[in-house]
């Protein structure tokens, strides 16, 4: 539909137009007709050759029908005064246009003085008597408009002073945005608004069978166009879109939630026999539980009838259990809810594939209740009843142990028989003295992640979100769903991979508004963007750690879907170190440092590989709270501009990543600890780039020839002593993040152990002061003293160098070229210059 409407066409109306004309010798109407012969009402003057002509021309009333701003379009030719000899004194080449608004036609009389001036009209094109003799007709054509208006209607004006004029056409028009169906909200026709800039705010209705949640707007431009869409509507539940309309969900098909996009056919063994069904009906046996989505499939009930206690002592419950008689299917797993009696409301979900489970870091002399269900292709069967276990109490439990007493000191004797045999092999392996390693292998943590077993050592667990079969699941389970009203997004701070990054505030009911960060998911994503960008969340929601990025929640229910997390004033650590470049002093540093290793302490209790842990990817707040964030799955490389395709296809961030990662894909806690010494290295040195300008290859091959970073300037050697630590070949050598927040504490507790720099040309003598107050005497070696200050393993340096006693090491002097200095130049091996064989 065209935008304009017409109020009065001069052309198309046949009838007397009731137009008045004076003086009498002024405008006449002339009965012309069209190439159709269909009658024009033209009006025409020429008094050219007399003076002071003041000839007016009125219309009659018309109606605005509501429109604040008018259009008129004339057509008309104007006589050349050239071309009339004789009237070149008086004659005129324009015109000009008036109006007067009134409510009714009570207004025709009113005084010439009371119109207002619209324009002067000229002509573009003049009309020669040469034109009039091939009857060649040029037409003009002037649009002008009037506005705003503020009564029912108005009359027009043209008032000829002494021109040729013939007033070929008037056409009075306004202009509107057409009726239109948009996000299945019907936009009512809207007259534009009285300014030529103006937006009109238009809200829209919800179409037969839609809804919405948040109201439908467009904004009607004074040109008649929509724009700047806002909100929309959803076919409800039991009706899908096609062509702008809602339709019926047929039988046999299903939609649950007006958010659903189309109607889906029933899940397996279900049914609906009724159009418009919001879910399906399990066929007869067939059952799902009231908590399961419409989404999943009706299975026949395998309940586990009967679960035996195999040991029970004061913090565990073993359970056993008979695989179901007639199971729906291959049983996938098996899944052990238990909860503390009485407190359902926080349980913990064990997945499992055998048919035995263990709960611990259970109270003592407690009771639990314990369900389980199994898993098929199907979809999951109904719990089995509730089971009471009750663990044994502390008094019991303790006069069992006292019982036990000659077997444990047994087992204690065989213990440090088999201690002191690890401790002789250990020592005669010949590796030098370096952090304790766990006994858990990490590879095998992982291994148990990734078969779905869940084992409760009194910490929680990270879930992959990948094992969840339906992302939303996964996302509602790990993450509260905020209402998009309660955020308020104050400006945009970054770019996301899959949105912007705001700034704002959340206003949660009860609680005072605080600042946070929403990472956006930008319009038009794919349904992988949108599981892959929640994912995060899935993730990062499971974690509650003051050095982990906090999750408040996420908006999925309204556009744009929203990931919101705490706010951190300086952004990101890597950026923020650039622009404070020297501003800190090693404690503070070092406190960032103890940070984050206590925040990757945590991942790594709860079997989180971060896999891209760089400074880019900490966040700083006001008080320089430094908290790990960049949680993600796949994406979290793809996402990571310094990630790079390695020659095994994986996308890796190479300068921070450990080589077994790079080249073969061993991703552990290890290699985190490795990408952990590299941040180290990136804190110490305010922001600069590991292995500079090198390029990726050059970086692989120089760490797999042994080279490694050298010490930024100023670095304590105990730091950069950990670095190297960090970076060791054999990932089982380097410390775990236990080891290096307990190291770093050490440290920060006694900040003179920091005082020693790697470069400092008097580090000697600052070893000698802060670790032996009493002089070099307190040592009775050299080997016992670098043991104490950590750095044992370069006694043999030391040696080498012929500071072979405590008393060559004090009599160093500033003068002198330092051990330390040897030593730091054999550490810098990637500068050739420096480095010595
Ligand atoms: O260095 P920045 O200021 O810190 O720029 C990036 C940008 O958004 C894109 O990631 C910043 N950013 C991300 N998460 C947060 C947050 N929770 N608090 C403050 N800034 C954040 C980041």
């Amino acid at each position: 539909m065209h935008p304009a409407v017409n109020l009065l066409d001069s052309r198309t109306d046949m009838g007397d137009l009731g137009w008045i004309a004076y003086p009498k010798n002024g405008w006449e109407e002339i009965g012309e007709v069209d190439e159709n012969f269909a009658p024009i009402h033209t009006y025409q003057v020429c008094n050219v050759m007399e003076q002071n002509q003041n000839n007016w021309l009125l219309t009659s009333w018309i109606s605005n029908e509501g429109a604040s701003r008018i259009f008129i379009e004339l057509k008309f030719t104007l006589r050349d005064c050239n071309s009339l000899p004789g009237g070149l004194g008086t004659c005129k080449e324009t015109f000009n246009m008036y109006y007067f608004e009134s409510d009714n036609e009570d207004g025709r009389n009113i005084r010439e003085n009371q119109y207002i001036k619209i324009d002067t009209i000229a002509a573009d094109e003049s009309f020669t008597e040469l034109d009039l003799g091939d009857r060649v007709m040029k037409l003009n054509t002037e649009v002008r408009d009037v506005g705003p208006l503020t009564k029912k209607g108005f009359y027009l004006a043209f008032q000829d002073v002494g021109a040729c004029i013939a007033l070929v056409s008037v056409r009075v028009y306004y202009k509107k945005c057409p009726s239109v169906i948009r996000n299945l909200a019907l936009f009512p026709d809207t007259i534009t608004g009285a300014d030529s800039s103006q937006l009109l705010e238009v809200s829209g209705s919800c179409v037969n069978h839609s809804v919405t949640d948040e109201p439908p707007k467009m904004h009607c431009s004074a040109e008649g166009e929509w724009l700047v869409p806002i909100g929309k509507c959803m076919c409800k539940a039991g009706y899908e879109e096609k062509n702008n309309t809602c339709q019926v969900c047929r039988p046999g098909f299903f939609k649950a939630s007006p958010h659903s996009p189309s109607c889906s056919k029933c899940p397996p063994h279900s049914y609906t026999l009724e159009e418009a069904s919001t879910s399906c009906l399990c066929e007869e046996h067939y059952f799902r539980r009231e908590s399961d989505p419409p989404t999943m499939a009706c299975t026949t009930p395998s309940p586990i009838s009967s679960v035996k206690k195999s040991k029970i002592t004061k913090n565990s419950i073993s359970l056993s259990w008979q695989e179901p008689d007639r199971p729906n299917g291959i049983i996938l797993e098996y899944e052990i809810k238990y909860f503390e009696k009485d407190q359902e409301t926080s349980y913990t979900i064990i997945k499992s594939k055998e048919t035995t489970v263990t709960a611990d870091g259970l109270k003592p002399g407690s009771a639990y209740i314990f369900q389980i269900r199994a898993r098929t292709a199907a979809g999951y069967g109904g719990f089995s009843r509730r089971f009471e276990i009750e663990t044994i109490p502390v008094s019991v439990a303790a006069s069992s142990d006292q019982s036990q007493i000659p077997i444990i000191t047994l087992s204690l004797t065989v213990g440090v028989i088999l201690l002191a045999v690890v401790v002789i092999g250990f020592l005669l392996s010949g590796r030098r003295c370096g952090y304790s390693k766990a006994k858990q292998d990490p590879e095998e943590e992982k291994m148990h992640f990734h078969n779905g077993h869940i084992k409760l050592p009194g910490v929680k667990t990270y879930i992959d979100p990948h094992t969840y079969e339906d992302p939303n699941q996964a996302v509602h389970e790990f993450a509260k769903e905020i209402e998009a009203s309660c955020i308020t997004i104050e400006r945009v701070i970054g770019a996301g991979e899959f949105g912007e990054v705001c700034s704002g505030r959340l206003k949660l009911q009860g609680k005072r508004e605080f600042p946070v960060a929403i990472k956006t998911l930008k319009v038009g994503y794919t349904e992988k963007q949108r599981r892959d960008f929640l994912g995060e969340a899935s993730i990062m929601g499971q974690f509650d750690h003051p050095n982990i990025i906090h999750l408040e929640g996420v908006v999925t229910k309204s556009k744009p879907v929203m990931i919101v997390t705490e706010y951190m004033e300086n952004g990101s650590l890597d950026t923020f170190l650039k622009k404070n470049d020297g501003q800190f002093t090693v404690i503070q540093l070092a406190e960032m440092l103890r940070g984050i290793a206590s925040g990757m302490k945590y991942l790594s209790d709860m079997g989180y590989v971060h896999r891209d842990l760089a400074a880019r990817n900490i966040l700083i707040n006001s008080n320089l709270v430094c908290k790990v964030s960049d949680f993600g799955l796949s994406r979290v490389l793809e996402d990571d501009p310094e990630a790079a395709y390695t020659t095994r296809g994986g996308k890796i961030p190479i300068r921070w990543t450990a080589p077994e990662a790079i080249a073969f894909g061993k991703f552990t806690s290890a290699s985190d600890v490795w990408s952990y010494g590299i941040v180290m290295w990136e804190v110490m040195s305010y922001g600069e780039r590991p292995y500079w300008e090198m390029t990726n290859q050059d970086v692989i091959k120089a760490v797999e020839e042994g080279y490694r970073l050298p010490s930024p300037m100023d670095c304590p050697v105990a730091l950069y002593q950990l670095m190297l630590d960090c970076w060791q070949k054999d990932r089982n050598s380097r410390p775990k993040f236990d080891e290096i927040v307990s190291m770093l504490d050490k440290l920060i507790r006694n900040p003179s152990s920091l005082k020693t720099l790697v470069n400092a040309s008097n580090s000697v003598s600052n070893l000698l002061v802060e670790h032996s107050p009493v002089g070099s005497s307190a040592y009775r070696s050299v080997g016992e003293w670098l043991e104490a200050i950590k750095m044992g393993r370069y006694t043999e340096i030391f040696m080498k160098n012929g500071y072979s006693s405590m008393d060559a090491v004090a009599q160093v002097t500033l003068e002198d070229e330092s051990p330390c200095e040897k030593w730091s130049l054999t550490l810098h091996p990637l500068f050739p210059t420096g480095y010595q064989t």
